[in-house]
């Protein structure tokens, strides 16, 4: 990532960090991936599977081809890996009655009706992009594995999630270490149809494009605590929206339990907590809604140390740099 100059507020040039100012900018992230964007760490329980892996290099080999504009391709699965999805489905939508928000409830009949969510089979990517299209604007781009944390966040601005298409290993369809189709398409896909939601996301989006690394670094924790890990009071009650928690039946149960604590999600004391991510957390932030959360994170990236703004021209899908703040 090569710095680029920009003429700050003050009229002197500044140096800031490369970032995408056009939707197929996008495609210089398909083959920056980190570690287990093809190989598996020791812990994954495919590591020692051949066809699991060779299988796993088939789906990303397609993300690593995508570019702008193309439809998402169609992986056919396997009976093996819709009956592993079945399980997940099964056991996670029993629960989101009385756990989820009320803004995946409301859209997940939706996800059944249009794009086919069902525990028969694995919903198709480019499917699930049009109905999100249609929703909000929001699309899906087929990635490899873990993006760094700045390329990630970029792509908000653009309403663009990057999404992996691969499933779990069948041994454990209760596990997995990596993000996979499951936790995209149950935990994630559901709240990019909320326009608040959406807004929220593009919000850090913006946020991170030219950010400084300790920047981006802090906007990836407000991410974790909301969109991965992230609760919300709903009457008199708390309920889970983050991803992490909604793909998670154990996590799920427990992160409204007694068990954790509660913090109010305030941006400035989130983006500077440690969390596991190998366990369940210690600690939950709690939004009152996505758009108060939205106004925090605003007025936090305001006070961000950036020497211009932003704004996205969705007419013409790119970012619009203004020199003074
Ligand atoms: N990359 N593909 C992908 N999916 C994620 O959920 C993801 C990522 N990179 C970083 C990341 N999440 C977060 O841990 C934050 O750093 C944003
Ligand atoms: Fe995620």
């Amino acid at each position: 990532t090569t710095d680029v100059r920009i003429l700050g507020p003050d009229g002197v040039q500044d140096s800031v960090p490369w970032f995408p100012r056009k939707m197929s900018d996008l495609d210089t992230f398909s083959e920056k991936v980190l570690e287990m964007g093809e190989e598996l760490s020791s812990d994954h329980p495919g590591a020692n599977d051949p066809a699991y892996r060779a299988r796993r290099a088939d789906i990303t080999r397609m993300a690593k081809a995508f570019r702008t504009g193309d439809p998402v391709p169609r992986v056919d699965y396997t009976p093996e890996e819709n009956a592993a999805w079945g399980q997940v489905y099964n056991r996670l939508t029993q629960m989101y009655k009385t756990h989820a928000c009320r803004e995946h409830q409301y859209v997940f009949p939706l996800l059944e009706q249009n794009c086919g969510y069902s525990d028969k089979e694995i919903p198709q990517l480019e499917t699930v992009s049009r109905f999100l299209k249609d929703c909000t604007g929001f699309q899906i781009r087929p990635v490899m594995g873990l993006l760094t944390s700045r390329d990630f966040l970029n792509a908000f601005a653009f309403r663009v999630f990057h999404s992996t298409q691969y499933i779990r290993h069948p041994s454990k369809p209760f596990y997995t270490p990596e993000p996979d189709v499951c936790h995209e398409l149950l935990g994630h896909a559901p709240l990019f149809a909320n326009p608040d939601f959406a807004d929220f996301s593009q919000e850090i989006g913006l946020a991170s494009l030219g950010a400084s690394d300790e920047d981006v670094k802090k906007l990836a924790t407000i991410f974790w605590f909301t969109a991965e890990f992230g609760v919300c009071r709903q009457g008199d009650e708390l309920k889970a929206y983050g991803a992490g928690l909604l793909s998670s039946f154990g996590e799920l149960e427990y992160c409204l339990s007694d068990k954790p604590e509660h913090r109010p999600f305030e941006p400035e004391k989130t983006a500077i907590t440690e969390y596991p991510i190998t366990t369940f957390q210690p600690v939950y932030y709690v939004a009152d809604s996505f758009k108060d959360a939205q106004e925090k994170v605003r007025d936090f990236a305001s006070r961000m140390n950036r020497p211009f703004s932003v704004r996205y021209n969705a007419l013409t899908q790119s970012i619009e740099v203004l020199d003074s703040k």
